[in-house]
C-alpha cells in the first residue's frame, strides 16, 4: 500500500510540539500544586476578567432559552457546594447525577467537584435494575434528581444501603411532600460569593463513569482531576476550539462524550457551548445550528445515520454557513457518512476514537489533516498508540494486518482502575500496552483502519471480516438507512454473515431486494463478506450512546441470554 497524501499538514511538527505539559503550563498548573476541575473550568475565568463570557446557552424541549455566564456558573456552583457539604458530603463520597440534560445536571456536576466528592453521571431514562446496580456498586451516598424520576430512585432506595440523601431540583413546581431522606434543593435561589473549593491534586478522583457495557456487565471507570489536562489540551487540538466559538456537542453527560467534551473539555477552554434538552429530529438538529449559530459540532455515526436517513432536504432549509470543524465519535464512522457530510455542509466529519476507560480522545482526525472516508486517523500527537498482536502485544507495522489498538500508559486521563474490580483493569494491559478491545489496522500514512470490537470481529472460513466494512457497504445501498452485521455459526465456514437491516422510508422487504443487496455487498467487498441471511428489522438494537449491540442480536440468533442490556436503548 503506497501513501496517498500529498500537502502541507506536519504531523511529525505536531508530535514534537504537542505534549502533556502544554496543557499544565496553559493551565497554570505547577509540580506539585493543587488542580480542581471545577476551578479551572469555572473560577480560573473569573479571576482573569473573563466571568461576563456565555458559558452555558440552554434550551429546553419548548425552545426556552437560559443563559449562564462564567460568573454565574461561579456563583451557582458555589451554592451547590456549599449545599453539599451542608449535607456532609465530603470528599470521595460518591455522588449520582440522575437528570435530563437540565442546567443543574452541568452545574451540579461542577458543584460536586467543589466540594471533593466523586461525580457518577448516570443516564436518566435508565431503568431501576440499570439505576441499582451502578448505585449499589460504587456504594453512592447522594444522588441529585428531578420529581419525574423520583419514582424510580424511591423504588431502589432500600436496595442501596449506602444511599443518604435523595436530592430534588424541582420540588417547588410539585410541592407533592417528600419523604425522610429526601431535600429539595432550588439552585437559582442559591448563589454564594465565596466557597474554599476543595484543594484536589492531579490524582485525586473525580468522576466514575460506568461503561456503556456493549460487552458485558458495566465497569465504573475511575477519573481524576488530573484528567483534566487531557481533556483540555485535546478540545484544543482536535476540536479545536477557539475563543469565539459556540459550541454544540449532543451527547448526554450519562455517556463519557457528555462529561469529557460536554461539560470539561469546553468550560476548561472557557468556551460558550450549547445545550439542548430535547430529543432527536433532523429539523430541530438543524434549526439549533442555524438559530446558535454553531461553529463546532461534537457527534455520533448513529446521529448522522438518522440525519442521512431523512436526505438532503431538511439540510437545505436551514443556514449552516456558521459551521466551522464537526467531528464524530462513538462508533465507526462509516466513508459514506463522510461523504454525505461534506455534500450536505462542505466540511468532513472528523472522527474521533476513544473510551470511558482512555477518557479523552485517543487516535483522530486532526483539523488540517487530509481525511481519509472510513479511517479514524492517526494517534493524538502526546500519545504513542500501536495495533499489536493479540498474543505478544508486539507492534504489527505491515500495512494491513489486523491486530489490537493499543495505547502506551501513561496519560493524564486514562482511568486509575475500575471501582471494585481492579482485577480486570489490571487484565486491560500487555507488554507494557493498555488494550483497548478493538482491531484495526495501519495503512503506510500512518492512519488507523477499524475493523471492529474484538468480540464482534466474524471468522468466516478462517477469513477475519469486519462488522464494520459491511455496514458501511450496506449503507451505500439506496435502500439501507442502518444495519448490523453479525457471525452466525455455520458447520462449514464457522461462521457465515447475518445482517441486520432497517430500510429507509419508501423502500419495502423483498426477495428482490434481498438479492440486490447481497449483491452489492459481495460486489463491494468479497464473496466472503456478502449476507447468507438478511432479516428486515424497524431497528437495530443500540446503546444510549448509539452503539450497536452485536452481542446482543449473536445471543438472540442462538438463543442465549442475552447478558446485561441495561443500557439499550429501548426508544
Ligand atoms: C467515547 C466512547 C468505547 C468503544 C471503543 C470502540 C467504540 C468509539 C469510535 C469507536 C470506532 C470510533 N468507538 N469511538 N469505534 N471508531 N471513532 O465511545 O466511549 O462508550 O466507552 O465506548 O466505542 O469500540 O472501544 P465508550
Amino acid at each position: 500500500m503506497e501513501s496517498t497524501l500529498s500537502g502541507a499538514f506536519d504531523y511529525q511538527q505536531l508530535r514534537n510540539d504537542i505534549t502533556w505539559d502544554v496543557a499544565e503550563r496553559e493551565l497554570g498548573h505547577t509540580e506539585g500544586a493543587s488542580i480542581n476541575i471545577a476551578h479551572a473550568c469555572i473560577d480560573r475565568h473569573v479571576e482573569a476578567g473573563r466571568g461576563d463570557k456565555l458559558a452555558l446557552v440552554h434550551e429546553n424541549h419548548e425552545g426556552e432559552l437560559r443563559r449562564f455566564t462564567y460568573r454565574d456558573l461561579m456563583l451557582l456552583t458555589n451554592g451547590w457546594a456549599g449545599f453539599l457539604r451542608g449535607l456532609g458530603i465530603r470528599n470521595l463520597d460518591r455522588v449520582c447525577l440522575f437528570l435530563d440534560r437540565v442546567p443543574e445536571l452541568y452545574i451540579g456536576f461542577m458543584g460536586i467537584l467543589k466540594v471533593g466528592a466523586v461525580v457518577e453521571p448516570l443516564f436518566s431514562a435508565f431503568g431501576e435494575d440499570a439505576l441499582h446496580s451502578r448505585m449499589e456498586d460504587s456504594a453512592a451516598v447522594a444522588i441529585i434528581t428531578q420529581r419525574k424520576h423520583l419514582g424510580k430512585v424511591r423504588r431502589v432506595r432500600d436496595r442501596v444501603p449506602s444511599l443518604k440523601t435523595i436530592i430534588v431540583i424541582d420540588h417547588e413546581e410539585d410541592g407533592r411532600p417528600l419523604r425522610d431522606g429526601e431535600v429539595a434543593y432550588s439552585m437559582l435561589a442559591n448563589r454564594l460569593e465565596t466557597f474554599s473549593v476543595f484543594r484536589a491534586y492531579p490524582e485525586t478522583p473525580s468522576v466514575l463513569h460506568y461503561t456503556s457495557g456493549t460487552t458485558g456487565k458495566p465497569k465504573g471507570a475511575m477519573h481524576v482531576h488530573g484528567s483534566i489536562f487531557a481533556q483540555y489540551l485535546t478540545t484544543k487540538v482536535v476540536l479545536d476550539l477557539k475563543d469565539d466559538d459556540i459550541y454544540w456537542c449532543t451527547a448526554d453527560p450519562g455517556w463519557v462524550t457528555g462529561t469529557s467534551y460536554g461539560i470539561i473539555g469546553p468550560w476548561a477552554l472557557g468556551v460558550t457551548q450549547v445545550v439542548v434538552d430535547a430529543g432527536f429530529s433532523s429539523d430541530r438538529w438543524y434549526q439549533t445550528i442555524d438559530n446558535h449559530r454553531i461553529t463546532v459540532w461534537y457527534t455520533a455515526p448513529t446521529a448522522i445515520r438518522m440525519l442521512m436517513k431523512d436526505g438532503l432536504d431538511p439540510v437545505k432549509r436551514h443556514d449552516h454557513s456558521s459551521l466551522r470543524h464537526m467531528c464524530s465519535v462513538g462508533e465507526p464512522l462509516n466513508p459514506e457518512a463522510v461523504r454525505w457530510g461534506r455534500e450536505a455542509f462542505g466540511l468532513d466529519y472528523h472522527d474521533t476514537f476513544w473510551q470511558t476507560e482512555t477518557g479523552s480522545i485517543m487516535i483522530t482526525n486532526l483539523p488540517g489533516m487530509p481525511v481519509k472516508p472510513g479511517s479514524m486517523g492517526r494517534p493524538f500527537p502526546a500519545l504513542e498508540a500501536a495495533i499489536v498482536d493479540p498474543r505478544s502485544g508486539e507492534p504489527i507495522t505491515s500495512p494491513g494486518r489486523v491486530g489490537l489498538i493499543a495505547l502506551r500508559p501513561p496519560w493524564p486521563s486514562m482511568m486509575r482502575t475500575y471501582w471494585n474490580n481492579s482485577a480486570t483493569y489490571y487484565g486491560k494491559f500487555l507488554n507494557g500496552w493498555y488494550i483497548c478491545g478493538d482491531q484495526a489496522s495501519l495503512d503506510a500514512d500512518g492512519y488507523f483502519w477499524f475493523c471492529g470490537r474484538d468480540d464482534d470481529v466474524i471468522n468466516t472460513g478462517g477469513h477475519l471480516v469486519g462488522p464494520f466494512e459491511i455496514e458501511s457497504a450496506l449503507l451505500e445501498h439506496e435502500a439501507v438507512a442502518e444495519s448490523a452485521a453479525i457471525g452466525k455459526p455455520d458447520p462449514v465456514n464457522m461462521e457465515v454473515v447475518k445482517v441486520f437491516v432497517a430500510l429507509r422510508p419508501g423502500f419495502a422487504p423483498s426477495a428482490d431486494l434481498e438479492l440486490s443487496i447481497m449483491n452489492h455487498v459481495r460486489k463491494r467487498l468479497s464473496p466472503l463478506a456478502m449476507p447468507q441471511e438478511i432479516a428486515f428489522v424497524d431497528k437495530v438494537p443500540k446503546t444510549r450512546s448509539g452503539k450497536i449491540l452485536r452481542r446482543v442480536l449473536r445471543a438472540q440468533e442462538m438463543g442465549l441470554p442475552t447478558g446485561d442490556i441495561s443500557t439499550m436503548d429501548d426508544n
